[in-house]
Formats: structure tokens, C-alpha cells, sequence
């Protein structure tokens, strides 16, 4: 037995509702062994031998990379499926047109098939983890029954784990959020495993009213590692629409001005708008006396305190950052946070034991081995068009490692919540930034943003795919009643946060950027705060409130007014054709729209 491997079978918990759980779920699905997550040290260091023993984790550099493992993923398991995601409501209509829905007595039936067995040969890690800081009035805690190492290892660090959540179990006091998962490839006796196992039919379950999970056939990031999509989004929506609070796909940052005045601000873009990067912003140097720190960079839980004012905590750990794009240039802090106890899936392996992906560095390695495991040269590149890392690669990093983590990100009370922003990757029609005149308004905004569409394989390019508030996958109920939620929440609130707008995606005439982005989103963040503090004017338009040139900072950065004005630019015509598109949005949802997103609408047509 190798030094730090645990006893098996001997329950870490007294809970008896969980240990006859744990009973009942390993009747069902017949692993050959059952091990209870400490979390300790010891038992992620065995478990990642282990897991370099079976070939899932290759070690990677000790000298470069401490602590640091690389996977490849089976190349048909290398993302989320939403088509393959299933929120089962009692009530189909609960689910709303935007989710999949199976009647849950049907789905159960389904699923008792597909688990019946389906862990022989394999063992099952009991996996107890909080969401949010232990024993925070605003976390929540699940136990995750998974048959896969890899999930173990990913969801230390993603979440908290292990004995000190068992010990909050065993308090009796806190609900439990049951998580089934199997990769959905049980081992005969004398069978070899295979370094990914996965299973070509996948099931993501979710089941609202008894706030459980079944996961079933992948592996991977969000369809495996449940506490984030899945509880902290999909059935967490759930608990906060019930109680009263909101879980958001949000990131958290704090901006610090030079003064030392603290805001908070979240936000919430769709995919592939850097929002780990923005979460994780470098000032410029003519802005160094502004200081941006991170709370999170994906979920965030809000909630009324008993002052009325709207409080975040970051339920996560750890960040699952894509990793093509990242770089020194484009996101230092993330750069430095992924240098150690990192594990990285699906990107390229460089002969000295390194890492690798396209936009990393400006020169590539002279050769590597791609994310499927084939020989990779520029060169091969260049013929095939083969890419070293998968688009969806990605790092699974502490967030304590990051230099800009806040040092109220773990505070079980949460951080004050100053302004909401909005965003997406617009060419048109967007501003660079407006502040909504009020709660409804922004909640409009929020609900009508949307982003265009970048990859070939997601339909025509440049066409703007709506996400409102980024939680078009996310939303555990009907996307009519979470916007009714949204505008309900003013009701519990002292005062409501600013709501804004934010587009760094705006081209000119010659189709080039009209912002540099990246550290210059600084001066953006500014406005915002200074908005939120009162201190800058705001110029009136159809949509809301745009800075003045004079208020922005230009320090460092030459943008003329002629240039900025074409990015503020609120274009009658272009907006016109914007609101045709609230409105094929709304004709899906309307039976459960709010009236106020109605209003919002035909006031913009009025100002128009
Ligand atoms: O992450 C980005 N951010 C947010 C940073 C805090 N990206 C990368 C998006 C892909 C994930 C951006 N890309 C941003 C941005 O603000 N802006 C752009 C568009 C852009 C790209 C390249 C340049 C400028 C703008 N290059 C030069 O101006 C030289
Ligand atoms: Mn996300």
C-alpha cells in the first residue's frame, strides 16, 4: 500500500441520511471500493500518483511547473453539452422553452438504467464540498458521488472539500445538495481502463424541487464537476428565486481608488469576452494608483444584507479559465496563478515537460504534442490547420495563487456590491459604455444583451445570439420568471446597485477595434465608479446615460474625441433594428415576461 492511501468503506461522516445514501447509491451502482475525501494533502498527492499511474495525469516539469499535471480529455468530451442538459421541473412549463425537459418520473426511470452498475470495476470517492467559504451563512454544501479521480482532483481545487464539510453535514442542520456522477464506463473483471473514460451518451439532470443532480457519460469541466454549472447556477437559481437572493454567472472585482475607496462591481458577459481576463485586470500605468482586485471570476452569489444593501460571495475556489489566449500580455495575474498546483486538460504538451497553447507566447515551440496526442509543429500547422490546443483547453488553478486576489474573498459575509455590468463582443449598434437610467432599465439591458457569434460551427458569424444576463444556459427555471425575480429584487433593496452596459468589441469603418481593451477597460471601470460615487456627469441618450470625453482619464492613451465619439455613437437605425431583435428574444419567453421588460421596451422605441 503506497504511503497515504486511505481506508476504504469507513465512513468520514455520522450523518446517518448521507451514509444511507452513500449505501443505497453504491447498491445502485456496484463500485468495487468507496473512499471518503478527506481533502487532505496527502490523499490529492496518492491520488494524483494514481492518476499518473493510470495515464490520465501526465506530471508535468517539477522545476518549472511544481505541482502541476497535464490531461487529455477523450476528443469527445471536450465540453459542455447543452443539448444533453435536462432541467427537470415538475411542471414542464416551470423549465420554460429555453431548457430540455423530461418529465422527472420518466428521467428517474432513465437514469436507475443508466447507473445500474454502471461503477463496477471502478471506485467510488465520496465527495463531500462546500460552495463558498466553510460554514458561511451564504454557502451551501453538496456531496458529489463521482467514479472519477481526475473530478476529485479538479473539484479540491475548485471547491472546498472534505472533512471539514463532512463536519458541517454532520451538524444536521444544512441541506445537502445530492450529486450523482459516473463517466458511464463500468470496468468488466480483467478489463484495462483507458486514461479519459467517458460514454458517448451523456445526461446532465437536474431536479429543481428536490435540488438534486445526476450526471452521467462525461468527464469534463462543467458536465462533470458539478458543483459549478450545476449547482452553483442551475439549481442554486433555484434556491435563490425561493429565497429570495440571486446566483448570477458573474465575475467579481474590486476597484480600488487612489484614495482607497473600495467599490465592488460584477459583471456578467457571455462567452469568449474575456471575462477572466477583466476579472483579473492589470491597471495601465498612467492608472497605477488604481488598484483592481478579484473576488471571482465566473459565479457570483448575491444576497440582501439587513441593511437592504446587496452583498457577493465568490462560491468558488479555484478558477476553470480557458486557457487559448491566455498570456502575459493578455492576463498576467492568471499567468502567475497557473505557474503551480495547476492542472491543465486538453491543451499541448512541449517536450520538456511544459505546457502549450496558441496565443501563449508569440513564437510557438519548435514541436510539442497536441491536445489529441499527435505530433504538433508550426509547420503541421500550417498544412493541416491542426491546433495544439483545443479552443475549449483549459487551466484548473487555486485562486489563492492569484496576485490580484481581494482580501475580502473568502469573507463569509460577502463584499458590497457598487454597480452591475453587462457586456458582450458587439461590432455595432453597442457603445463603449452607458449607465441604464434606473433598476428596470438595466434590468432590460441585461436581459436584451446578446453577443455575435465568433466560430464558424456556431452558425453564421457576426450574427448576435442573445444570452440574457450570460445565463441562457445557466437558468435552472423559466427565463420569463428569472427576469420577474430580477426586478423583484429592487423591493428587498435600501439601494440597487448601477446598472451598466459595456462593449469593448466595437469596430470602425476600416472593421479594426476602436478600443484597445485589455488594461485600458481601466479607464472604463473608473466612469463606473465614479458614476456609482456621484462624482461624473452622465450625458443623456435614448439608452442611457454616456460618459463625457472629459470625464474619462486619458492619461497615457491617445483617443481623440472624434474617435470617441464613434464609439458612444447611439445609432437611431442601428437601434431600431436592435429592437426587433428584443423582440424575437421576448415572443419565446412572453407568457412569463415581467410587464416592466414590456415598458422598458416601448419606452426605447419612444426615445428612438
Ligand atoms: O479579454 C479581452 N478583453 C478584456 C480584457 C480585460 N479580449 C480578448 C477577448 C477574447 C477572449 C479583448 N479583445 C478585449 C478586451 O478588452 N478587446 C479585444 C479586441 C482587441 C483585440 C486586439 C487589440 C485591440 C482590441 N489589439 C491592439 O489594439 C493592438
Ligand atoms: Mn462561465
Amino acid at each position: 500500500m503506497r504511503q497515504g492511501k486511505p481506508s476504504i468503506a469507513k465512513p468520514l461522516a455520522t450523518n446517518k441520511h448521507l451514509i444511507r445514501w452513500v449505501e443505497k447509491m453504491a447498491e445502485l451502482t456496484q463500485p468495487s471500493a468507496i473512499h471518503w475525501v478527506d481533502g487532505s494533502q496527502a490523499e490529492y498527492d496518492w491520488l494524483c500518483d494514481e492518476l499518473v499511474a493510470s495515464g490520465t495525469f501526465v506530471r508535468l516539469n517539477r522545476e518549472k511547473w511544481p505541482g502541476c499535471f497535464y490531461a487529455r480529455s477523450d476528443p469527445r468530451d471536450v465540453a459542455r453539452v447543452e443539448d444533453r442538459t435536462f432541467i427537470c421541473s415538475l411542471s414542464k412549463d416551470n423549465a420554460g422553452p429555453t431548457n430540455n425537459w423530461v418529465e422527472p418520473y420518466e428521467m428517474r426511470k432513465k437514469l436507475k438504467e443508466l447507473f445500474n452498475g454502471c461503477m463496477r470495476g471502478r471506485t467510488m470517492y465520496v465527495l463531500a464540498f462546500s460552495m463558498g467559504p466553510v460554514g458561511s451563512p451564504m454557502s451551501r454544501v453538496g456531496v458529489q458521488l463521482t467514479d472519477s479521480p481526475y473530478v476529485v482532483a479538479s473539484m479540491r481545487i475548485m471547491t472546498r472539500i472534505g472533512l471539514p464539510v463532512l463536519q458541517e453535514i454532520d451538524k444536521d442542520a444544512v441541506r445537502v445538495v445530492p450529486c450523482m456522477h459516473s463517466v458511464g464506463m463500468p470496468l468488466k473483471p480483467g478489463q484495462n481502463d483507458v486514461p479519459w473514460p467517458c460514454n458517448d451518451e451523456k445526461y446532465i439532470v437536474h431536479f429543481p424541487e428536490t435540488r438534486e443532480i445526476w450526471s452521467y457519460g462525461s468527464g469534463y469541466g462543467g458536465n462533470a464537476l458539478l458543483g459549478k454549472k450545476c449547482f452553483a447556477l442551475r439549481i442554486a437559481s433555484n434556491i435563490a428565486r425561493d429565497e429570495g437572493w440571486m446566483a448570477e454567472h458573474m465575475l467579481i472585482v474590486g476597484v480600488e481608488s487612489p484614495q482607497g475607496e473600495k467599490t465592488y462591481v460584477a459583471a456578467a458577459f457571455p462567452s469568449a469576452c474575456g471575462k477572466t481576463n477583466f476579472a483579473m485586470l492589470v491597471p495601465p500605468k498612467a492608472l497605477s494608483d488604481w488598484k483592481v482586485t478579484t473576488v471571482g471570476d465566473d459565479i457570483a452569489w448575491i444576497k440582501p444584507d439587513a441593511n437592504g444593501q446587496l452583498r457577493a460571495i465568490n462560491p468558488e475556489a479555484g478558477f476553470f479559465g480557458v486557457a487559448v489566449g491566455t498570456s502575459e500580455k493578455t492576463n498576467q495575474n492568471a499567468m502567475i496563478t497557473l505557474r503551480r498546483n495547476t492542472i491543465f486538460t486538453n491543451v499541448a504538451l512541449t517536450p520538456d515537460g511544459g505546457v502549450w497553447w496558441e496565443g501563449m507566447t508569440d513564437e510557438p515551440p519548435a514541436e510539442c504534442t497536441d491536445w489529441r496526442g499527435e505530433r504538433w509543429t508550426p509547420e503541421i500547422a500550417k498544412q493541416t490547420g491542426a491546433k495544439a490546443a483545443h479552443p475549449n483547453g483549459r487551466f484548473t488553478a487555486p485562486a489563492v495563487q492569484c496576485p490580484s486576489i481581494d482580501p475580502a474573498w473568502e469573507d463569509p459575509d460577502g463584499v458590497p456590491i457598487g454597480a452591475f455590468v453587462f457586456g458582450g463582443r458587439r461590432s455595432t449598434t453597442m457603445p463603449l459604455v452607458y449607465q441604464a437610467f434606473n433598476w428596470s432599465a438595466g434590468v432590460y439591458v441585461g436581459a436584451t444583451m446578446g453577443s455575435e457569434t465568433t466560430a464558424a460551427a456556431s452558425g453564421a458569424v457576426g450574427r448576435v445570439r442573445r444570452d440574457p444576463m450570460a445565463m441562457l444556459p445557466f437558468c435552472g427555471y423559466h427565463m420569463g420568471d428569472y427576469f420577474r425575480h430580477w426586478i423583484k429584487m429592487q423591493r428587498s433593496l435600501s439601494s440597487t446597485p448601477r446598472i451598466f452596459n459595456v462593449n469593448w468589441f466595437r469596430k470602425g469603418e476600416d472593421r479594426e477595434f476602436l478600443w484597445p481593451g485589455f488594461s485600458e477597460n481601466m479607464r472604463v471601470l473608473k466612469w463606473i465608479v465614479d458614476r456609482v460615487h456621484g462624482r461624473a456627469q452622465g450625458k443623456e441618450t435614448p439608452i442611457g446615460w454616456t460618459p463625457y470625453y472629459e470625464d474619462m482619464e486619458w492619461a497615457g492613451l491617445e483617443i481623440s474625441k472624434a474617435r470617441f465619439d464613434r464609439m458612444q455613437e447611439v445609432n437611431r437605425v442601428a437601434w431600431r433594428e436592435e429592437l426587433i431583435g428584443h423582440e424575437e428574444l421576448f415572443i419565446d419567453v412572453h407568457d412569463h415576461l415581467p410587464p416592466e421588460m414590456v415598458y422598458e421596451r416601448e419606452l426605447l422605441i419612444c426615445r428612438m
